[in-house]
């Protein structure tokens, strides 16, 4: 083992890119401890974190209910794989479904693990329920995703870089542009095999795009017309990310358990969780749908050997209490507002950022440069200098999404940092 003299940056950086693969291209800072919107590198200078590791940290780095359940568990029992019942799982699924309305949940590790999950239960469905005949099953989803990183996964991504090389590629998935009601309409006109539309609510990676109002809620009803799973990976957008608890809920404002009331929920019938469903404590991820899809999957057909643990169970649940507890989505929602306003009053004398989008606390600047230039990753360089964690997405947009338990006095002191730090950079 290598030892570490001092405690520099460097150090860190060298042993990282010697022993790891080069599968990132991290900032340069190396962080040592967090605590709430707070992280801390090796020297001890203090940032925000306007990442909230892709927006699994919602609940703020080290939340001590969710740590205190994390130590109870782990002091107990950790691993029994689903060989044998353990006294944590039950409790968790029944919370974890009563909590966002399904029969029955199907609980994983990683989120593309559970893209996987879902893909698997909708073409099994279409065999079984729907009469597809065997591997005809098509499953539609958009250009521009972002699903994760398995083969299946990259085979119906249009990023080149996620992709190349990594073939053969598996078949079976079909294209549309996200957002298009009419794409979507013809798709299932077209072909009789459809089994699953597999769709982000708001497409992260591709650079936060939110869809028109009624765009979740069209794609629900004509699904369920055409006897297609309507199949929401709420991986990133979920857990009151976007203001609301899920992102299929529409404007809806409430930051609880009106799920099936309200008329502006869009009901999938996967509901595809990760990231913050264990507020970055754990890898925890989770497939929520009801009896007549779950059903399809019996014993041997699908598993995972840390799926379900009782520390992922003991995890989530507290995670999943605290954005209740704390009202997450209500925050979420009135501190996005007041961050899109401010943007937006800065752009207005700026020739550097072009716009802000975004809902909730997941947002957006495009910085007027090409996606090729790194004006984007030097403002990041920039903002960590000044005390602001952020990552710039496709060259020249840079993603802005804290923790939710932000106050709003933390919020107007990252404005601050931001508006500054962009001033910078515009042109003399
Ligand atoms: C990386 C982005 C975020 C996701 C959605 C499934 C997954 C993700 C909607 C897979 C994961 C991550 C993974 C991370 C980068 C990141 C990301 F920039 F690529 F788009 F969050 F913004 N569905 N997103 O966003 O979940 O298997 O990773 O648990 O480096 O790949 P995972």
């Amino acid at each position: 083992m290598e030892t570490i003299s001092g405690s520099n940056t460097e150090n860190y950086i060298d042993l990282e890119h010697q022993y790891g693969a080069h599968n990132y291209h991290p900032l340069p800072v190396v962080l040592e401890r967090g605590k709430g919107v707070y992280l801390w590198d090796v020297d001890g200078k203090k940032y925000f974190d306007f990442l909230s590791a892709y927006s699994a940290v919602n609940q703020g780095h080290c939340h001590p209910k969710i740590l205190k359940a994390l130590q109870d568990q782990a002091s107990k029992l950790c691993l029994t794989s689903r060989a044998f019942h353990n006294s944590s799982f039950g409790p968790f699924a029944a919370y974890i479904t009563e909590y966002f309305g399904y029969d029955k949940i199907l609980p994983m590790n990683s989120g593309a693990e559970a893209v996987e999950t879902a893909i698997k239960l909708a073409r099994k469905w279409g065999v079984q329920k729907k009469g597809v005949p065997q591997e005809q099953a098509q499953i539609v989803v958009c250009h521009n995703n972002f699903h994760g990183r398995t083969t299946t996964i990259i085979s119906f991504s249009d990023d080149h870089v996620a992709k190349k090389d990594f073939g053969p590629y598996t078949p079976g998935f079909i294209a549309i542009p996200h957002n298009d009601i009419d794409a979507l309409k013809a798709v299932f006109t077209s072909n009789k095999n459809i089994v699953g539309f597999l769709v982000e609510p708001i497409q992260g990676e591709a650079g936060i795009f939110t869809p028109e109002e009624d765009y979740l809620r069209n794609v629900q009803q004509l699904c369920n017309q055409n006897d297609v799973l309507f199949i929401a990976d709420e991986i990133q957008t979920g857990i009151a990310r976007t203001g609301s608890l899920l992102a299929v809920c529409g404007n809806c404002d409430c930051s609880s358990s009106c799920l099936r009331q309200s008329d502006t929920f869009a009901a999938p019938d996967i509901l595809i969780l990760g990231k913050a469903i264990s507020g970055g404590v754990y890898p925890v991820s989770a497939v929520l749908a009801n009896n007549a899809v779950m059903d399809v999957i019996q014993p041997g057909e699908h598993g995972s050997t840390f799926g379900g643990n009782p520390i992922a169970a003991a995890v989530a649940t507290a995670a999943l209490k605290v954005v209740k507890e704390e009202k997450l989505a209500a925050n979420a929602r009135k501190l996005g507002q007041l961050f899109r306003d401010a943007m937006n009053d800065y752009i207005k004398s700026s020739d550097i950022v072009t716009l802000v989008r975004g809902k909730g606390l997941l947002n957006a600047i495009v910085i007027n440069d090409s996606p090729e230039s790194d004006t984007a990753w030097n403002i990041c360089l920039a903002l960590k200098e000044n005390g602001l964690l952020a990552k710039p997405t496709h060259g020249n947009i840079i993603r802005f999404a804290p923790p939710l338990i932000m106050t709003i006095d933390e919020l107007t002191a990252c404005v601050a940092i931001i508006t500054k730090t962009l001033r910078d950079f515009e042109p003399k």
